[in-house]
């Protein structure tokens, strides 16, 4: 097998990219990168010409296409499995909590978009976001509480489950979120992680913009 490619947006704002990009660098399975720059006039058509989806990320593998972050990330735990925990039922714990991000919190999605370059941008926060907010800190306390003893990513070890919240800790970070010790010992533990900070560094030095940058009051 010729080493994947996976095609995902700007660093700087594709939140979804940023999964299984941390997922796959932390299993340790070698992967090219192609950027589809987002928000211009040949986004559809590239993304098209990847995933019928038109969406990244998507992981090309030997030719093959596979869309949407949880089946590329199960896909990288079905060759690297230590990308869940090894017990069964906090296995089954940590897909809970990566479902829930993946299928929840549309209310956080909408009103703080990921944008790694933006810091302290205050918002109002509006009562639907602050109950994802707090449903997001409620499943990192309860994590961290049953596995501080065992790492301090949220299952101890890092999981597909980190990979998921990533984005949301640097949403946090961006639209300064008053975060809990737990929380802010975990963006820490995220921050110090020599792969997110390569990420980061990136989307620091790309120069496109797009719409919703504007949002978010200085
Ligand atoms: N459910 C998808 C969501 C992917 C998604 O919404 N990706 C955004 C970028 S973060 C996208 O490709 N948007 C297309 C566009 O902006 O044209 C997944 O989990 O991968």
């Amino acid at each position: 097998m010729a080493a994947p490619t996976l095609v995902i947006g700007n660093k700087n704002y594709s939140s979804w990219s940023l999964r299984p990009w941390l997922a796959l660098r932390k299993s340790g399975i070698a992967f090219e990168e192609e950027v589809v720059w987002l928000d211009t006039a040949d986004t559809r058509a590239r993304l098209l010409s990847f995933s019928g989806s038109a969406r990244v990320p998507v992981l090309m593998v030997d030719g093959w296409a596979i869309w949407d972050t949880m089946a590329i990330c199960e896909w990288a735990a079905e060759q690297v499995p230590t990308l869940w925990p090894a017990d069964a039922m906090t296995r089954a714990r940590a897909r809970s909590v990566t479902a829930e991000m993946h299928s929840s919190f549309e209310a956080l999605r909408a009103a703080l978009p990921m944008n790694i370059r933006a810091e302290d941008r205050r918002l109002t926060i509006g009562p639907d976001v602050q109950a994802d907010i707090d449903r997001v800190l409620e499943i990192w306390r309860d994590c961290r509480g049953r596995h501080a003893a065992d790492g301090p990513w949220l299952f101890g070890p890092f999981s597909i489950a980190d990979a998921f919240y990533a984005p949301v800790i640097s949403r946090f970070y961006s639209y300064g979120v008053k975060l809990d010790p737990i929380a802010t010992a975990y963006r820490d533990t995220l921050f110090a992680d020599p792969d997110f900070a390569e990420w980061r560094e990136a989307a620091h030095s790309e120069a496109a913009v797009i719409a919703h940058e504007e949002i978010g009051e200085p």
